[in-house]
């Protein structure tokens, strides 16, 4: 057994290593990198601003839309790094979603008309609220395409649900959430006949419709609750995006609109085509709704069933005055509200100012029913000159708004001019421009639409990056910059590369909010939070053989699988249910059979189902897909599936090496070596106050696990001895050997840790 000495002697080193500290400085100055580099004073500030250093941690956790990659995308701020990619509407193999059973439960939510989508436009996430505040629990995000919204719960970073509008054909105006995640407000975009029939294009005006509705969200279940949704029917005026009124605008929401002259296309007729009839007039409308008493109106029953989801119609809207219309810019886009809910502002893509609309006297017009008219459906009209507060003369194609923690202070993207504008609200005045790279859609300051915006950053969302990056392709990535906005003038600190999907808006949350956990509790279905039905603990591993149906109920832990041989038969209809049994953080594996199209990922704790059909007689290997351990590429095992009425395997299987006594010997010798050197270990840590370190109490948790593991193996190994059978006594001898380096792998990572992070002496 020479691999058992070399790894013993590979272990001593390992031991020495941890007490080697400190290392050489370059030998280069920053003079000498920056002249190098070509960098001036300037990029080094900019430099200094964004570099975390290895383990450093970021101050704010962005969530980006995906765009069409159905996905979100975190990033920390201000280091700019990716941390995640969260698998949404699209079906993500890394994370399992869409090639596990119970993530592909969540995706079928999402069937639209039972019909499978397996992607998504995403373009608005939004996180929950209380109080106005982001609290850090849940994620919602949009699917422009396919009316959906899904949730996330950010305990896991995980997709939880998705719920398709049952109501539109499109969407844009979400995800955007109620002061206290009440309601997740979702609004069309291209009107339709609501409910989904066929009507011909002659008769828009009478049956093609928009709508917002309003998503109850439970925050103790964490999921949409479709049974106390609603939503608000409106004219067919594509509307846009949305926003929730807050603190005094609380229990209001306003959602703008494009194309409210209700033209109908039709370039192949001769006509002149959407984009010339939809920007006519030279204004759209703000639609402002009072949810508060939609919910009673709701609630009280007045709703139409389309779809059987309750449907507070115009003529009832109009009628219990709930809803009313405010002129805004030629062809606007974003809606955004401020910190202290008392202005509006939109900007209008082809106007060149932003406009702010004061809360105060929208409500003043209303309650005097001071209207300057009424729309064709009889939607009262209030005139602008009793909406407006101020008009901001910002450029060319302001876009949409974020908010600075310093009062009055806006700043709006300028999508023609490739500019933010940052200016004073109350004051109608400009106070700084900075260019941006290229053609800005959304932009984010930290926590920048709730009440109260922690300032300090803005992202720029650039749809155009050109001449930014090495060029990889006419697909270019998108570009992301970071702005300084601390002091008075933006400074520009860096610029990211985003190569997923076209990611409309982001938003960021302080990272300390949130707190993901690092395990899941022991058998977890993941997308339900519930205990699994599948769940094995060790020793209770079994194969279960039903017809044609075979569920393997399996266990994986550094470095194996329990089965590793499964036998199935042809046509067989296979389902492989394993848990992870780990418990030490990052202790995540795989599991992938050859052929199957199925891939798990196994956090520690969690319970995943890979199933199939094993329509074809063949040897097909299955095996770790996470590199978990030393061991990792022996985690391993087969799935035989056999021909239709073969036999069962017949005889012992034979081994590669045959092993004997002094084999055996000499593995056992190394075993007991080794349990010097853990003991040494434990001996150290257990002399400090490791307690104090809550990720060395979980390393040791972990190691008394492996250790346990060691005993019963070491007790395999004896009772084999006993019966000299030197191949069963060498093996189990190895495997107690194994479980004796994961022991001592994680318990040098806790002496490490402490030694680095000045453990005393235990009192
Ligand atoms: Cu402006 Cu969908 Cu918010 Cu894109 S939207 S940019
Ligand atoms: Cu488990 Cu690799």
């Amino acid at each position: 057994m020479k691999s058992a000495l070399k790894a013993s002697a590979a272990f001593g080193a390992l031991l020495m290593a941890t007490t080697v500290a400190g290392g050489a400085y370059a030998a280069e100055s920053l003079q000498d990198v920056m002249k190098r580099r070509g960098l001036n004073e300037k990029d080094m500030l900019a430099a200094a601003k964004t570099y975390t250093p290895t383990g450093g941690r970021d101050e704010f956790l962005a969530f980006s839309s995906g765009g069409q990659s159905g996905q979100v995308i975190v990033y920390g701020i201000p280091s700019m790094r990716i941390l995640k990619y969260i698998g949404v509407f699209t079906p993500e193999p890394w994370q399992g979603y869409g090639f596990d059973d119970e993530s592909k439960a969540v995706l079928a939510q999402g069937n639209v008309d039972g019909k499978q989508i397996t992607w998504g436009d995403t373009h608005h996430p939004a996180a929950s609220e209380t109080n106005g505040e982001s609290d850090g629990k849940f994620v919602f995000i949009n699917d422009k395409n396919n009316p959906r919204i899904a949730v996330i719960d950010l305990h896991d970073f995980e997709t939880k649900q998705i719920v398709v509008n049952p109501i539109m054909q499109s969407e844009h105006g979400g995800a955007f959430v109620t002061p206290n995640t009440e309601y997740v407000i979702e609004a069309s975009q291209y009107p339709a006949p609501l409910g989904g029939e066929y009507v011909p294009l002659e008769q828009f005006n009478d049956k093609y419709r928009g709508a917002v509705t309003y998503w109850k969200f439970d925050k103790s279940k964490g999921r949409i609750d479709p049974s106390q949704s609603f939503s608000v029917e409106l004219p067919p005026y594509t509307q846009d995006l949305s926003d929730a009124g807050k603190l005094v605008s609380d229990g209001w929401s306003f959602t703008n609109s494009l194309c409210s002259e209700r033209y109908v296309g039709g370039i192949e007729k001769g006509r002149p085509p959407y984009e010339a009839g939809c920007s006519a007039n030279d204004h759209d409308y703000l639609h402002v709704v009072n949810w508060k008493k939609a919910e009673e109106v709701y609630k009280a029953g007045k709703v139409t069933k389309i779809k059987d989801h309750p449907v507070i119609t115009l003529k009832t809207a109009i009628e219990e005055g709930l809803l009313v219309l405010v002129p805004e810019p030629k062809s606007p886009h974003g809606v955004d509200v401020s910190p202290d809910g008392k202005y509006i502002i939109v900007g209008g893509k082809l106007d060149s100012n932003a406009h702010v609309y004061s809360f105060e006297k929208i409500q003043a017009a209303v309650a005097a029913k001071k209207f300057a008219g009424k729309d064709s459906y009889g939607v009262p009209i209030i005139d602008v000159k009793d909406a407006i507060h101020k008009q901001v003369p910002l450029g060319l194609g302001p876009l949409h708004t974020q908010y600075d923690s310093k009062p009055c202070v806006a700043y709006t993207s300028l999508y023609v001019d490739s500019q933010v504008a940052k200016y004073d609200y109350c004051e109608g005045k400009v106070l700084d421009k900075i260019s941006v790279h290229y053609n800005i859609g959304h932009l984010m300051t930290m926590e920048g639409d709730t009440t109260k915006p922690k300032g300090k950053y803005l992202v720029a969302m650039n749809k155009l990056a050109i001449d930014r990056f090495n060029p990889v392709g006419p697909l270019h990535p998108q570009n992301h910059q970071l702005i300084d906005i601390s002091g008075d003038k933006m400074e520009l600190l860096y610029d990211m590369p985003l190569p997923l999907g076209e990611p409309h808006y982001v938003m960021a949350i302080a990272a300390d909010k949130v707190k993901p956990a690092i395990r899941y509790k022991f058998g977890t279905n993941s997308r339900t939070d519930q205990q699994s039905a599948f769940a094995v603990r060790p020793g209770g591993e079994k194969v279960v053989k039903n017809g044609n149906k075979v569920e393997v109920y399996g266990t994986a832990i550094r470095s194996h699988f329990t089965p590793e041989i499964v036998e199935v038969e042809e046509g067989d209809e296979v389902t492989f249910h394993i848990t992870n049994m780990e418990r030490a953080q990052d202790e995540v594996h795989g599991f992938a059979v050859s052929g199957m199209d199925v891939n798990l990922s196994l956090e520690p704790g969690k319970t995943a189902s890979a199933s199939f059909k094993a329509d074809k007689a063949g040897v097909y290997p299955f095996y770790c897909t996470e590199f978990c351990s030393a061991l990792h590429l022996e985690m391993e095992g087969y799935l035989m599936v056999k021909p239709k009425g073969a036999q069962q395997m017949a005889g012992k299987v034979e081994e590669g090496v045959k092993y004997v006594k002094a084999d055996f010997d000499k593995q056992y010798k190394s075993c007991i070596d080794t349990q010097a050197v853990i003991d040494q270990v434990v001996a150290y840590i257990t002399s400090t106050n490791f307690k104090d370190f809550p990720s060395v109490v979980a390393l040791v948790e972990d190691a008394t696990d492996q250790l346990n593991f060691a005993k019963d193996a070491r007790a395999k190994a004896d009772e084999a001895a006993k019966k000299e059978d030197w191949q069963q006594a060498t093996l189990w001898a190895g495997q107690w050997w194994q479980y004796q380096v994961k022991a001592a792998d994680i318990g040098l990572r806790a002496k490490t840790y402490l030694e680095q992070n000045g453990a005393k002496p235990a009192k």
